[in-house]
């Protein structure tokens, strides 16, 4: 049986009820929330964009503004390397046409899921040399591509990378410039930006330099609201403040893709919600960069006209049919290989779906553990190996459990919650 607490946080709460003019429910809310000081209070009560934090806090934050303008003044060649989950989508889009905005001579790259694998790679960086490209913007990735950043640097590329994950080892790669609220050393009031957000920051303080109106910004907030719900980033703080003001410029959009995207999921537009967001037009998007190429999903964004937005939405919404699909059928088939094996009774779930999609992977173990509450992994055959995800419990490192076997794997790497795998195939009876 459920049992509910209410929380009792001391606190004075007379006097926030009078100071906010609020409802004791909404004081203690706040109180059990540890919304504590006036100036977050005040945010939480009002998410308004006047309480978004100033860009030029991010370090390198005017660097890499004042780098771009030149670039563009001079009319150099920008390339943006983004990624191929919403995320990355959506900080491509918002990079991508704010810097058009400024008049950059600007195109972007997107690596491929299945045949690139994440983030920017020596491929794509030779490919820019070769195309003539001056300058590299990567975002939504970059933050550990040390070796490919040097490679761009070698051949004399100018680097600028955008990111919002982690920082491995406390080492950034020699770019010409690095902006990441997750630095150490950057003093940016809030960490926990998605990639699309830290795109915004970027546009936001381009614009300012540019003397471009902050109304144009509406169109990318948009963006970056749907980049935050789908990255799944915690709706306080300076996220909470997007996301809100995002929906609200949502129910009015000008963006045909999104338009003819909700018409295709018959999203009432009145009564959009991060639900809406995350379960409906996030996955749409995303299916293309599963099934098929991530830019797609761009095109879509960037649609000119509702007639080819109505195409690419239709397309869209049958590729994530084809997902959910091909998702239900790999999960039935792992949950029938548990039930009648001895597997049921491991501590970890390993199961081999030869036939299914490696992208679909993740979102089955995810299914799986929920369904027995144990840390599951399931292999895929992909080209000359088995890829692997993992999607574990709080009780149960799996990152780390993966080191300590490391001699089995051909590569690894991810969180304690969710890592990712690949082994030689010969292994493979083994396991
Ligand atoms: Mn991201």
């Amino acid at each position: 049986m459920e049992n509910w607490v209410v929380k009792n946080k001391k606190a004075d709460f007379k006097a926030l009820m009078e100071r906010f003019q609020i409802s004791e429910v909404i004081a203690r809310l706040l109180v059990n929330r540890n919304q504590m000081t006036t100036e977050e209070i005040e945010s939480y009560l009002h998410p308004e964009l006047s309480y978004l934090h100033n860009p030029f806090l991010m370090k390198d934050m005017d660097k890499a503004c004042n780098i771009l303008l030149q670039k563009i003044q001079s009319g150099k060649k920008i390339r943006i390397v983004g990624d191929y989950d919403v995320d990355g989508v959506s900080s491509t889009y918002i990079l991508y046409t704010g810097l058009l905005k400024c008049g950059a001579n600007i195109d972007y790259e997107i690596p491929d899921r299945v045949k690139d694998g994440y983030g920017i790679n020596m491929q794509i960086i030779e490919a820019a040399y070769e195309d003539g490209v001056d300058t590299l913007l990567t975002c939504d990735n970059g933050i550990s591509a040390f070796e490919q950043v040097q490679k761009a640097k070698d051949l004399g590329m100018t680097v600028i990378v955008t990111d919002h994950h982690d920082i491995p080892y406390y080492k950034i790669p020699n770019a010409d410039a690095v902006v990441n609220p997750k630095q150490v050393e950057c003093n940016y009031p809030w960490k926990m930006l998605c990639g699309g957000a830290v795109a915004y920051k970027l546009i936001q303080a381009i614009y300012e330099k540019s003397d471009i109106s902050p109304n144009e910004l509406s169109p990318l907030l948009e963006i970056a609201a749907i980049a935050t719900v789908c990255d799944v980033m915690d709706l306080v703080d300076e996220n909470r403040i997007i996301v809100k003001n995002g929906l609200d410029l949502l129910k009015n959009t000008q963006n045909y893709g999104l338009n003819a995207l909700m018409e295709e999921g018959n999203v009432n537009k009145s009564k959009l919600s991060a639900y809406h967001l995350g379960f409906i037009i996030g996955p749409c998007l995303n299916a293309s960069g599963r099934l098929d190429s991530a830019k797609k999903g761009l095109k879509l964004l960037l649609s000119q006209t509702e007639k080819e937005a109505e195409i690419l939405a239709k397309e869209l919404k049958e590729l994530n049919d084809i997902r959910k699909d091909m998702t239900l059928k790999g999960l039935e088939q792992a949950i029938d290989i548990v039930e009648n094996s001895t597997i049921q009774k491991d501590k970890v779930l390993v199961v081999f779906l030869e036939e299914c999609h490696e992208s679909l992977a993740g979102i089955i173990a995810g299914r799986l553990r929920e369904k027995y509450n144990k840390p599951s992994i399931v292999l895929t055959r992909a080209e000359n190996k088995v890829k692997g995800s993992c999607r574990s419990i709080e009780q149960f490192n799996i990152y780390e459990e993966l080191s300590k076997c490391k001699d089995l794997l051909l590569s690894f790497g991810g969180h304690p919650m969710a890592a990712g795998l690949s082994q030689n195939q010969s292994l493979l009876s083994e396991t």
